[in-house]
């Protein structure tokens, strides 16, 4: 007799640990499901990000500095100082080319002596001479003070040219 009871006290003891068991299976189901609700409700979240933007303000800012910018600073009168320039005059074929030059104060006439045969620059006021000028030879001559200074050559009475200094 004892044995039957014990018997069957096992068999409900096992009927319930299966019925226990079983109720667990379904139980751990519903974990599995919380995982998507986690992932919806983090979907959600970037998409909520950029409808906080707030770049709207700024652009009002970057108008005002342009209208502001000032104009002026335009002092150019502009002193104009002359940079001393140099003019060559070529003696050639007996003449002096080109003959005649205006120069402002300050500029340099330099002459070079592409003939073959010797001659000179020498001022009719006798402000200024070459001296001899062999063939290749040059001459300068910086005038500083304006006005018209003719010169010929020693050698060569024919060959006449001038120089014009403007201020
Ligand atoms: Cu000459």
């Amino acid at each position: 007799m004892k044995h039957t009871r014990l018997f069957s006290l096992l068999a409900m003891t096992a009927s319930l640990a299966l019925l226990g068991v079983g109720c667990s299976k379904p139980a751990t189901t519903p974990p599995a499901a919380t995982p998507a609700a986690d992932q919806s409700a983090s979907q959600n979240l970037p998409t909520s990000a950029p409808v906080t933007t707030e770049p709207t303000t700024k652009p009002p800012e970057l108008t005002s500095p342009i209208p502001t910018q000032p104009p002026p600073d335009s002092p150019a009168p502009t002193p104009a100082p002359k940079t001393p320039a140099k003019v060559s005059v070529a003696i050639s074929g007996f003449s002096f080319q080109p003959n005649s030059i205006t120069i402002a104060v300050g500029d340099t006439v330099i002459w070079t002596n592409n003939d073959g045969a010797p001659h000179t620059v020498t001022a009719a006021d006798g402000s200024f001479n070459s001296g001899t000028m062999n063939s290749g030879a040059t001459f300068s001559r910086t005038f500083s003070t304006p006005g018209t200074f003719s010169y010929t050559c020693l050698f060569h009475g024919s060959m006449r040219g001038s120089v014009t200094v403007t201020q």
